[in-house]
């Protein structure tokens, strides 16, 4: 695997060193989790085979069914982790080692940009169609609450699902992981960066989950060694009933066991080599708001690659910053010692 994202520098020893930022979540919801507190219906679309961090995410997510309903997965295909039909097959990979592979919807995404796919969008087929269509179902299905939409790679099917049907807005939160913001940059980005502006031209509630590469404020601050991965995960989750083979060779029946195997496959960066589990972190603070810095701000445009500020601008989006890496870690490993499998959702 490229490590595209990969930039390092001592800054993020401060967060490995537990100097976490922790911030009030006044006046925001409690946490999900509690038996008293609803369930978030939510929906993932993932690069599932980039690098390691949404294979994280999406068993985080799947094992805290008492978080979250999972609507189902949606498939994206950035350029570090081959084309669609990878990505899919990674993420087939991990719904199978949550033993959920039958019970939550799998749909494939987009292989090419907004750009190239939206011309196309009412013609009887086109790509990224099956997710497109999947998103728009599932944002209007009858529920008393907004469907999340936690895209964790390019935002590309999410930008498609509203330019197909601009009626869904109001019925979503947009949760992205991406972005350096307010510095330009950033790996999902990147490869779709027509996408982004489209997302902030519509007036849907968009929140950023920061990347910020090398820097202690951003989700590049959740960091984990192979040492931590190594004590941890082996044998972690639910037994698969035939063992999946996963991208590296290896058959494995725990996602636990191919946690270990993929960052034995993965290089590692930081002042303490380490891997981030962007990712992860953003489905944590969507669990969990009260770990990290919540911040409501008149939304920007994207001018070529670089953010300018929109001071005047009505319409406003949600940045997240400064995340609680020891208690987002914490969180990640108490839910794979005990995990709480996510309802089947009719198919
Ligand atoms: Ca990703």
């Amino acid at each position: 695997m490229q490590a595209f994202r990969t930039v390092t520098t001592a800054l993020v020893t401060v967060s490995m060193l537990g100097v976490g930022v922790l911030v009030a979540g006044g006046g925001r919801a409690a946490p999900t989790g509690r038996d008293d507190a609803p369930r978030l219906r939510v929906l993932v679309d993932t690069d599932a085979n980039n690098e390691l961090d949404d294979q994280h995410a999406l068993a985080y997510v799947l094992f805290n069914g008492r978080s979250f309903d999972v609507e189902g997965v949606t498939v994206n295909a950035t350029r570090g982790g081959g084309d669609i039909t990878e990505q899919v097959a990674e993420a087939r990979r991990v719904l199978t080692l949550c033993t959920l592979q039958d019970k939550v919807p799998l749909k494939a995404g987009a292989n090419g940009s907004f750009t190239q796919i939206r011309p196309h969008l009412n013609e009887s087929t086109f790509d990224g169609m099956d997710a497109v269509d999947f998103i728009i179902e599932r944002a209007h299905a009858a529920a008393s609450s907004k469907l999340v939409l936690l895209p964790i790679g390019k935002l590309t099917n999410v930008a498609l699902a509203l330019a197909k049907d601009p009626g869904i807005a109001a019925k979503v939160r947009i949760v992205w992981l991406g972005s350096n913001y307010p510095d330009k940059g950033e790996y999902n980005q990147e490869n779709d960066l027509d996408a982004v502006r489209y997302v902030l031209s519509v007036n849907v509630p968009f929140e950023i989950v920061t990347v910020r590469y090398g820097k202690g404020t951003g989700t590049d601050a959740v960091r984990v060694t192979r040492d931590e991965i190594g004590k941890r995960m082996p044998g972690k989750g639910p037994r698969a009933a035939s063992p999946v083979t996963g991208r590296h060779g290896g058959t494995f029946t725990t996602f636990g066991d191919y946690s270990v195997n993929l960052f034995e496959h993965i290089k590692l960066d930081g002042a303490t080599p380490s891997r981030a589990l962007f990712d992860m972190a953003a489905a944590a603070i969507v669990k969990n708001p009260a770990w990290a810095r919540r911040e409501e701000i008149p939304a920007p445009a994207l001018v070529g690659d670089a953010y300018q500020p929109g001071t005047t601008n009505p319409r406003h989006i949600i940045i997240w910053t400064h995340f609680d890496r020891d208690a987002i870690l914490a969180d990640f490993f108490a839910t794979m010692d005990k995990p709480a499998l996510v309802s089947p959702r009719a198919m």
